[in-house]
């Protein structure tokens, strides 16, 4: 096995929206960083350039699953032993679903399952479906978590509804979908590159998990340069589904040119907004083939903080933590941070109809405003 090869992590995407979220994240996320997608619905794979794993058997296996997530979950527990042998064993494993479909919601748990307990350190992202899109979609979704909350080391909540910002009175759902997948990229990218280990200071997955074995966490907001940066953006933080949140990560994805003071702008902003957060990992990375400035993403638990944060290695990893030819730490000063946050730290080096297309896309329903709750 080559040093590339090692330190490579799997990003997979389970079900058809997450799917086509790897096909948009393959190009910018780190070399070492394999995009994969996964999905019963071949007319989807079939429009996809990113590298695809086929789930289903059967006569509808190829048209998805219609909604139902016995289906996927049967699927994926046939693929199983497949969907191992595929991946490198070296790897660490994020896992993305878009809940509320059958293919993803039930796909998702049985193979992130497989692979967490194969020992390999693996985290799922669960992207929890708009509330226009109705109760049904919402049962399935907190169903599913349940699930990926057993079936992974680190389980990122992320409410789809909380991605979109202030929304335009006329915005179509489909339309809020776009900007869900911009920033949901944006996030998953600097996530990425975290758990690829590249040049990151002082954040870990481990971080994520928090103090117990597992933790909700959300995702406030993530974004690149476009805005925040700037003092006046602060609302966007705002609209966060957690009241109180009590832990935070922040991690920052810098281009090579990014003057330190913004970095030090969007963390001084970011405490500003969470008053009660008792405790904020940063973490910073260079990435030298970025062009543009900052990407931001932060992750926010209302749990509070059972045991220290920084954590050296992986939590539960039984692969990344002994392996070698990582790449080497970046330094990167961070002069202006106070409280001393990088102090006495260790750096850590880690890293017709068509039943699948939901009913208010094949509607045209509008979302009108924001849904409140
Ligand atoms: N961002 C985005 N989200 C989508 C899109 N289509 C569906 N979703 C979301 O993903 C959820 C699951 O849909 P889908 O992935 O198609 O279901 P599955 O293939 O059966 O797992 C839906 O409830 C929506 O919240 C899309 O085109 N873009
Ligand atoms: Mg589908």
């Amino acid at each position: 096995m080559t040093e590339n090869q090692q330190n490579r992590i799997s990003v997979v995407g389970i079900g058809s929206a997450a799917a086509r979220l790897m096909d948009l994240l393959q190009p910018r996320v780190p070399r070492e960083v394999r995009c994969l997608a996964i999905d019963s619905d071949r007319r989807v794979l079939e429009t996809l350039s990113v590298e695809s794993f086929a789930l289903g058997s059967g006569n509808r296996a190829s048209l998805g699953s219609g909604g139902d997530p016995r289906r996927g979950r049967e699927w994926a527990a046939a693929a199983a032993q497949r969907f191992l042998d595929e991946l490198d064993p070296a790897t660490a494993l994020v896992g993305v679903v878009f809940l509320g479909g059958g293919t993803g919601s039930g796909a998702a748990p049985v193979l992130l399952g497989e692979a967490y307990r194969s020992g390999m350190f693996t985290a799922a992202v669960g992207v929890v479906p708009l509330e226009a899109e109705g109760p049904r979609r919402g049962d399935i979704a907190a169903a599913a978590l349940d699930e990926l909350r057993r079936s992974s080391d680190v389980e990122v909540r992320v409410n789809a509804d909380d991605l979109l910002g202030t929304l335009p009175e006329d915005l179509s759902v489909e339309q809020a979908f776009e900007r869900v997948y911009a920033s949901l990229s944006a996030a998953m990218t600097v996530l990425a590159g975290v758990i690829a280990g590249r040049c990151v200071i002082n954040v870990s997955p481990a971080d994520l998990a928090g103090g117990g074995d597992h933790a909700v966490l959300s995702v406030m907001y993530c974004g690149s340069d476009t805005g925040f940066v700037r003092k006046g953006e602060k609302q966007e933080l705002s609209h966060s589904g957690l009241v109180h949140p009590k832990r935070g990560v922040l991690l920052l994805l810098s281009g090579r040119q990014t003057p330190m003071h913004r970095m030090n702008t969007v963390v001084e902003c970011v405490r500003a907004l969470l008053p009660d957060v008792e405790e904020l990992k940063v973490g910073a990375a260079v990435d030298r083939s970025r062009k543009g400035g900052l990407e931001v993403l932060l992750l926010v638990s209302e749990t509070s903080s059972a045991a220290p944060m920084s954590s050296p290695t992986f939590a539960g990893t039984a692969s990344i933590r002994g392996s070698h030819g990582r790449p080497v730490q970046e330094e990167f000063a961070f002069e202006a941070a106070r409280r001393g946050r990088f102090k006495d730290v260790q750096p850590t080096i880690h890293a017709g109809q068509d039943l699948d297309i939901p009913t208010f896309i094949r509607r045209g329903i509008r979302l009108r405003g924001r849904p409140s709750g």
